[in-house]
């Protein structure tokens, strides 16, 4: 078992989608996350053991591009890989078989429509083994009260890139904590800072998705 989670990380963290892929070179011509997956699944391994291959791999990933070793790219890329993964495993999620460790409510702020950086927080949260709610971009305060209401115990987290959507950032956070005090907000984004985190009350501000997984890890 322990070989399907390391050969598994290692094509996540490296970003082997499929044996046909050509990326990365010094793996051509070898199976890749798709075949490892479904070989394993054939074989009834549990699929908690690719959900954990994932995380390995996707911590690896992001560890690097937190560290300015890894790009944007490669946590594509690796994305894509454990995408591929997930799209396996998901009747099993569906089905209840594998446990969560949380839920993340996540969006881009009312009136911002970047969402690359959000798209990348959310898949290695995912990765992390947590439920993901994403409730896209340009999200008014409204749903995140909604989304909130529905999830109990979530944790949120707000992403912004134009210093004039940051006030909205700022006024969501307000109402969030008014009506929900106990609620968890990770706050990101390229504009936004820890003094900017303090100011507004948020509970957490990284630059880099790796750190808001710690985060999680050891706030659930
Ligand atoms: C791509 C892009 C766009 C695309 C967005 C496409 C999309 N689907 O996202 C489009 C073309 C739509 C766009 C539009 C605009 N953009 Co634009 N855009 C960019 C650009 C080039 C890249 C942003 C990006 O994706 N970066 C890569 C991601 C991975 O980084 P990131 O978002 O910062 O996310 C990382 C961290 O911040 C963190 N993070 C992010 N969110 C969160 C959340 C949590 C909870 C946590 C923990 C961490 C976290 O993790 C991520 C990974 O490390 C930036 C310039 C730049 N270099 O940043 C300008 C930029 C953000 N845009 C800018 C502007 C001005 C605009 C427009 C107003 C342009 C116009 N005149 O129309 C519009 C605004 C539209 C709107 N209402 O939002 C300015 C903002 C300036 C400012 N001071 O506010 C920038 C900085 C360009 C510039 N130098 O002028 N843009």
């Amino acid at each position: 078992m322990q070989d399907v989670v390391e050969k598994l990380a290692l094509c996540i963290a490296k970003g082997k989608i499929s044996r046909s892929a050509w990326f990365p070179p010094d793996m051509k011509d070898q199976d890749g996350a798709d075949e490892i997956a479904a070989e394993a699944l054939k074989n009834g391994i549990d699929p908690d053991v690719l959900l954990k291959g994932c995380m390995v791999g996707m911590d690896r990933v992001g560890k690097d591009f937190s560290e300015g070793k890894a790009f944007v790219a490669h946590l594509i890329i690796s994305g894509e890989a454990m995408n591929v993964v997930m799209k396996q495993i998901k009747p099993f999620l569906e089905s209840d078989q594998v446990k969560h460790k949380g839920k993340l409510v996540i969006g881009t702020v009312a009136g911002d429509l970047h969402d690359i950086g959000k798209n990348l927080v959310s898949m290695m949260i995912r990765g992390a083994g947590f439920e993901v709610i994403d409730l896209g971009m340009d999200v008014p305060t409204s749903k995140f009260l909604e989304a909130i209401d529905q999830n109990p115990g979530c944790f949120v987290g707000l992403s912004a890139l134009l210093t004039t959507t940051m006030r909205n950032m700022e006024s969501s956070v307000k109402e969030i904590k008014e009506k929900y005090p106990d609620t968890k907000v990770l706050i990101g984004g390229a504009p936004i800072t820890l003094d900017f985190c303090t100011r507004i009350g948020a509970d957490f501000y990284s630059p880099n998705p790796h750190e808001a997984v710690e985060y999680l890890n050891t706030n659930v």
